[in-house]
């Protein structure tokens, strides 16, 4: 690296607290400048570690993350610019834990409001330990073709049009970050173009001043003029009127400081950064203006009549045969993003997933087209979320009420069931609620609460076939195969199930028909002469009444009752149901603060 230069095509940084467009934007200069190395070499973010995918080109690379500074540095060892991102509250600590890496040349601070006795701090160790600090409270900095620090020059529309993909002559240096967006194009129109740009930060102590920038860019071989964008307020610019009546730049200096209109107002003004504010007559730009001027810079009489002062000192070098305009390239496409192309409707991309039942792109989530807040105003309840979620419509109340009885009665069979006592023995052994209720929802299957579809199906089947209970239960024997929805464990013929009772009791007062639930009582009472627990289960009553709903509603096709049936819905409602009580048991059991679990032995039969 040339003395003075502080970046190279070859300059990697370490980016601090992760920002995906920034880091994003950097590689997408790398890639227009024809980078063979990313310059992001990792990135830190305070207790993560990983890797973060980004793209370079159109690759996908991946770009490692790291938990602390110091260890980040020792994986990057030649990693030398340290961009911060960090907040006003931490950025200054981590600045000063970054400058004391013996790796870290170079440190940008992009926060605003940073305490000013925290940067005098940092200053004073960078200039001890012959280091650079860039902010804070700026964009950043730019060596074109080169290397660009997170958000600087904005978009890659911008650096393109403002020539930084290459390097031109002139070395540039602004407090403000936002005009040196326009002081880039500016120069891009009437000059070779820019060598290096730095934004120092509108900060009334900035960790590096325009003189220091200057006077780096004077020992630059390639830079060959400097512009230089000041504002009212503080006495920077005087270091520069000093640097300069000392002989200490030879090449010419273009430079100008605005703030002129501050004179217009009657009382002290102060602009956008935190040093730009008028104070005595040394800090106005007037007197700046006409400091530089006597000095020696090219200093214009209004910021308009900047450009016209910057072309013709750039003319003039090449007259002299000081610069030769360098020879434009043409820089390589920057592939856009997917999401980019697909909105402004460059490109379409097919899709990987379907979804028909919900959408939250919008203001608010919509369930099968209704949106949340209408589902709150119409009072809807859980069995209409359902109707919406799993059917795709409304259905009428006392379908919607039907669902919500089932669910109400599924919730919980005591502790004994296989669903419970598993969910019990899981939590007692310590594992968490989704655990707990997961072991016990795996034991939902043909023979404990998952028999609902199967109930739906056989029973259609064999009503629709107009099969009497005795040749569908014979013909199911045959098969070997226990019928679907009928015996019980506990329940009998004298000791009814009172949630049959009470789904048949609602069914028969506000169901149109009950014609399959009527054929399940007739196969049960044939079942029941066989023996007295094969009774018509709540799996039984809640399949062969659902048939009755789908069929009696008028709310279905009979095409969509078929698919219902054999997609299997029904079952989905025990599972919705019982995983209310699943998950009082894993509470009552954490409650009870119960040991783990064993089973005597004394109820296990060892046998050979
Ligand atoms: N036999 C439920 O059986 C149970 C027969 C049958 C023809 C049948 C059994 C069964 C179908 C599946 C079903 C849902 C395993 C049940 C639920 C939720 C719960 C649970 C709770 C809650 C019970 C004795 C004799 C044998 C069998 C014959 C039995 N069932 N024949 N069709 N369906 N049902 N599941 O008492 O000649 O001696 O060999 O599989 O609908 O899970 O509260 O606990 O809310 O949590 O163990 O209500 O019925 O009878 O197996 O000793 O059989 O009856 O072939 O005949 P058991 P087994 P044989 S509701």
């Amino acid at each position: 690296m040339a003395t003075g230069q502080i970046f190279s095509r070859n300059t990697q940084a370490l980016f601090y607290n992760y920002k995906q467009l920034p880091i994003q934007r950097m590689l997408d200069f790398d890639f227009l400048c024809g980078r063979e190395t990313p310059s992001v070499a990792g990135i830190i973010n305070p207790g993560s570690e990983g890797f973060q995918k980004l793209f370079f080109g159109q690759e996908e690379i991946a770009i490692p993350v790291h938990s602390s500074i110091e260890a980040a540095c020792s994986a990057h060892p030649t990693a030398d610019v340290f961009i911060n991102f960090a907040s006003f509250r931490s950025a200054a600590a981590s600045s000063m834990a970054a400058l004391k890496q013996p790796t870290i040349r170079v440190v940008a601070i992009i926060a605003e409001g940073v305490p000013e006795s925290d940067t005098k701090l940092l200053i004073a160790y960078a200039r001890t330990n012959n280091k650079v600090v860039i902010g804070p409270a700026t964009v950043g900095g730019i060596q074109a073709g080169a290397f660009k620090i997170g958000d600087t020059a904005g978009t890659i529309d911008n650096i393109i049009q403002c020539k930084l993909y290459r390097p031109g002559s002139v070395g540039f240096v602004s407090k403000s970050g936002g005009m040196s967006n326009e002081l880039y194009n500016t120069i891009a129109r009437v000059t070779d173009g820019i060598f290096e740009g730095i934004a120092i930060g509108g900060d009334v102590f900035p960790g590096s001043t325009l003189s220091d920038h200057v006077i780096r860019f004077n020992n630059i071989p390639q830079v060959k003029m400097m512009v230089v964008l000041g504002e009212l307020g503080g006495r920077d610019e005087y270091s520069l009127v000093e640097a300069l009546k000392e002989g200490k730049i030879h090449k010419p200096v273009v430079a100008w400081v605005s703030g002129t209109c501050a004179r217009l107002f009657k009382s002290e003004v102060q602009f956008g950064h935190a040093g730009a504010k008028s104070g005595g007559e040394l800090e106005s730009a007037q007197a700046k203006n006409q400091a530089l001027l006597e000095a020696g810079a090219v200093v214009p009489t209004s910021y308009e009549a900047l450009e016209t002062a910057i072309k013709e000192t750039f003319d003039k070098l090449v007259e002299e045969g000081k610069i030769t305009p360098v020879s434009e390239v043409k820089p390589p496409e920057i592939p856009e993003d997917l999401s980019f192309a697909i909105k402004s409707g460059k490109v379409r991309a097919p899709t990987h997933i379907i979804s028909t039942i919900s959408d939250d792109r919008g203001d608010e989530p919509c369930y099968a087209g209704v949106p949340m807040s209408s589902i709150i105003e119409r009072g809807f309840s859980v069995g209409d979320v359902i109707s919406l979620l799993w059917f795709k419509r409304s259905l009428p109340r006392y379908c919607t009420q039907f669902i919500e009885i089932c669910i109400m009665l599924c919730a919980d069979h005591g502790p004994c069931v296989s669903g419970a006592h598993n969910t019990i023995v899981t939590a007692r052994a310590g594992k968490d609620l989704v655990s707990s209720l997961v072991s016990g929802l795996l034991t939902i299957g043909p023979r404990f609460g998952g028999a609902i579809d199967d109930a739906a199906r056989y029973f259609k089947d064999a009503y629709d076939r107009g099969l009497s209970p005795y040749e569908f239960v014979e013909g199911m024997k045959k098969q070997g195969i226990r019928v679907p929805g009928i015996g019980h464990r506990i329940k009998s013929r004298d000791n009814r199930d009172k949630r049959v009772q009470l789904l048949q009791q609602y069914a028969h007062n506000h169901f149109p028909s009950v014609k399959y639930m009527d054929y399940a009582v007739q196969v049960e009472n044939y079942t029941l002469s066989k023996a007295n627990n094969l009774v018509l289960n709540v799996d039984g009553a809640i399949g062969s009444l659902f048939l009755d709903l789908l069929s009696g509603s008028g709310m279905f096709t009979k095409q969509e009752i078929d698919e219902i049936v054999e997609i299997g819905y029904l079952n989905g409602l025990f599972v919705l149901a019982r995983s209310i009580g699943l998950i009082g048991h894993t509470f009552d059991q954490k409650r009870l603060k119960q040991p783990l679990y064993r089973h005597p032995w004394e109820d296990v039969l060892y046998t050979k």
